[in-house]
């Protein structure tokens, strides 16, 4: 099923047509409106009358999360307070928080693309989607709440938090799809346990849209075996709009709509485009925003990009699961890792829970020291000391096979890490301190 069948299967050389025009006209738009894009096509002598679209396209200034720190609050709006119709803003909990505006049109066309982004992964007129993503300035909340109501299914708005009453929403409204983070849904089918709620047997729940932070294909596994639901991934950034993009039901890889978003994977220590397939950072140009427009966007998502035709029909270039942010990888003795490949890991011992926490330390001989604390799964059969002492040591040798790293393993008892009702956090960094 699509949304909007004839652009969602268009062909890709009429999308690039597309493209090329929208990308055009964004350069002179930039130039006209926002004063910030012109003194940086000033300062590198662009001048928009010689661009040549796509092919060009490597001659553009990249922008980043420091540009609209800089210019907080409005220096980056190419449009007057006037026709800003809402606010969204980042938490910023590093440096000052970012604020973005959207103008009417723009927030049609972030409901559009989350509309076909809904429809590609099976939510219908007919589903109750309980939003349990944050409402307010989070933008998870209210984007979710207006493109579900476009489609025309219900909403049961509960945003995050009180967890009980969650579950209680979830079982008397007979919702069908829930929306929230990946360790939020984790949560929620513990309170359920406790309140003696069987997700598979006593609700409707059907199918889960996942996203706002990194999760891994085995976390997926260990939803999907806890409440019987199908769990896609959803990603979107509030600077590019908010969630946007989806897996479809082929689940290999998440649909951007190159209409309104180009995309480009990058080597983030060059800027250089890196080779079809490898990963790198994810940069994306927005092609219809108004109040915001932003040309190369870098994200600081590391991912790859597929382009060939999706099973589904559509036409719109895949990017695979995120592995993390660049600024979130962990450098421990050298090794790279992201907190997701150690997930990964983690979640394929059954003795293990879903909950950790990945903590860095330097030793008084200034070297790199990690440790994670992981629950043990209250189904483990494990109480001895001993049998506990062994299970940390397979852990360890097994990321030191698969991923390289040593890690000093400790396991917890079940329940006693922190939990989270929005984005997780998963690293305590006590390097700084
Ligand atoms: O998290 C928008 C959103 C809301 C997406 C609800 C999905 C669902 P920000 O708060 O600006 O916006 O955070 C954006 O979150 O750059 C990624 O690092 C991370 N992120 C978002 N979705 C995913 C995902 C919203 N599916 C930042 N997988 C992004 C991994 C994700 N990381």
């Amino acid at each position: 099923m699509y949304w909007n069948s004839s652009i969602e299967r268009l062909p890709q050389k009429d999308l690039e047509e597309i493209q090329e025009r929208k990308l055009k006209a964004l350069v002179f738009y930039a130039y006209e409106y926002s004063p910030f894009y012109r003194r940086k096509f000033k300062e590198i002598g662009l001048n928009p009358w010689d661009f040549n679209g796509l092919r060009d396209l490597h001659k553009l200034p990249f922008t980043c999360k420091q540009d609209l720190r800089d210019n907080y609050p409005f220096g980056m709006f190419a449009v007057p307070l006037s026709q800003i119709v809402r606010f969204h803003a980042s938490s910023g909990t590093t440096g000052k928080p970012t604020v973005v505006g959207y103008t009417k049109n723009d927030i049609d066309v972030w409901v559009e693309c989350l509309c076909r982004a809904l429809t590609s992964c099976g939510v219908t007129n007919n589903d109750i989607v309980q939003i349990s993503y944050g409402y307010g300035l989070f933008t998870g909340g209210l984007g979710f709440h207006y493109a579900v109501e476009r489609l025309g299914a219900t909403v049961i708005p509960a945003s995050a938090g009180n967890t009980r009453r969650q579950i209680e929403l979830m079982k008397d409204l007979h919702a069908t799809v829930i929306c929230c983070t990946p360790s939020y849904m984790l949560y929620m089918s513990e309170v359920a346990k406790e309140m003696g709620v069987d997700i598979k047997r006593d609700t409707k729940l059907r199918m889960g849209i996942f996203g706002a932070e990194p999760w891994s294909e085995e976390t997926r596994k260990r939803i999907e075996d806890k409440t019987g639901i199908t769990a896609y991934d959803v990603y979107g950034t509030s600077e590019l709009g908010g969630p946007l993009f989806t897996e479809c039901v082929e689940r290999h890889g998440i649909h951007i709509w190159a209409d309104h978003y180009l995309i480009e994977i990058i080597d983030p220590k060059t800027g250089e485009p890196v080779g079809e397939g490898e990963k790198g950072e994810l940069v994306v140009t927005t092609l219809s925003k108004e109040a915001l427009p932003l040309i190369r966007w870098r994200t600081g998502d590391i991912t790859y990009m597929e382009t060939d035709k999706c099973a589904c029909g559509r036409t719109h270039p895949r990017i695979m699961r995120i592995l993390g942010r660049a600024d979130d990888m962990i450098i421990v003795r050298g090794v790279n890792v992201f907190p997701s490949q150690i997930e990964h890991v983690l979640m394929q011992i059954p003795e293990l829970g879903e909950h950790y926490v990945i903590i860095l330390d330097r030793k008084p001989d200034g070297l790199d020291e990690m440790t994670i604390q992981v629950e043990l799964s209250d189904k483990a059969k494990i109480d001895r000391t001993t049998d506990i002492l062994e299970l940390e040591k397979r852990v360890e040798e097994l990321l030191k096979e698969y991923l390289n790293v040593r890690a000093k393993v400790e396991i917890v008892n079940p329940g006693t890490l922190q939990r989270f009702e929005g984005k997780a956090k998963r690293i305590i960094d006590r390097r700084k301190i």
